[in-house]
């Protein structure tokens, strides 16, 4: 596919994809899920890739759905216009390669949707994040009324869509809305820092603690405690037996695959 929003390099087992369409502050129309529908399962598929980071270009994350594109659609197309995205983002949850958010500016409405998509966030010090859909008659249609309270609580979630409030990093840090602030010169490489130290560990580790925490925050603890039981019994059939060997023989451990 020929992509035009999405840019993306890879280098040293990361993927970084910046959306790109500045003129408007990165704001996610019909292309843009196109070519993440694309995207996600190409990069999915890289043997090269462990670990994806998605930022944005200029001095916004995004700066939420294209309200441009969205001001023309009747009842029947918002309908559609909200599955597509909320199942373009799940499949960035279900993606079994860790996805890290490197918010640099604005993430608002369906931006901060994206980020909340990703396994976890680090923001820039000048990075904002809001869910504004009330100010414009709307309510998020990318599933933040849902994954918001699971993050960071009911009582915050129902604060930041019920006043539209634009918060800053450090606020949101406080939230537990983004795990870690920097410079802004500092992003892109602390992100990748991360996605590096990631990508060291054992890969089918790595996968299998995020499918076991994010299908298990969706079920009950006794459900998820018998996720967890059986992907930890299924790596003793994997890698375990190189990572403990390792550690016994003194060695950094060699993964396979
Ligand atoms: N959509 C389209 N264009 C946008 C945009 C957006 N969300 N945000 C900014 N732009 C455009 C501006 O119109 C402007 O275009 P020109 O006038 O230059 O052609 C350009 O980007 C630069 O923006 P500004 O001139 O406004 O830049 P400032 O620095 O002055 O202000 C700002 C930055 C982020 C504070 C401001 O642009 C702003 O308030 N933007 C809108 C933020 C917002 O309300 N975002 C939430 C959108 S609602 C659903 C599906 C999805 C959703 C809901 C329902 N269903 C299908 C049911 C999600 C909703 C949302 O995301």
């Amino acid at each position: 596919m020929d992509y035009q929003i999405l840019k993306t390099s890879v280098a040293d087992g990361i993927a970084t994809v910046t959306v790109s369409r500045p003129q408007a502050l990165n704001a996610l129309n019909s292309d843009f899920f196109r070519e993440m529908d694309a995207l996600i399962p190409e990069l999915g598929g890289r043997d090269d890739v462990k670990v994806l980071i998605i930022t944005g270009e200029g001095k916004a994350f995004v700066a939420g759905a294209d309200i441009a594109e969205m001001v023309r659609m009747t009842r029947a197309q918002g309908q559609e216009f909200s599955r597509w995205g909320q199942q373009t983002f799940r499949s960035l949850e279900l993606l079994p390669k860790p996805v890290i958010a490197a918010v640099n500016g604005f993430a608002l409405g369906g931006g901060c949707e994206l980020a909340l998509a990703c396994d976890f966030r680090i923001a820039s010090s000048k990075a904002k994040f809001g869910q504004p859909e009330v100010n414009l008659g709307v309510i998020p249609g990318y599933a933040a009324t849902q994954r918001l309270p699971r993050l960071i609580g009911l009582g915050n979630a129902l604060y930041l869509l019920l006043t539209a409030e634009l918060i800053g990093a450090e606020e949101a840090l406080r939230m537990g809305l983004v795990q870690k602030v920097v410079e802004p010169d500092a992003l892109l490489p602390a992100a990748s820092e991360i996605a590096k130290t990631i990508a060291s560990k054992g890969p089918q580790a790595v996968q299998n603690v995020k499918r076991v925490a994010r299908q298990g925050i969706l079920t009950d603890f006794a459900a998820g405690c018998a996720l967890e039981s059986e992907a930890f019994g299924s790596l003793f059939e994997g890698e375990a037996a190189e990572g403990m060997r390792a550690f016994l023989e003194k060695r950094p451990p060699k993964w396979g695959g």
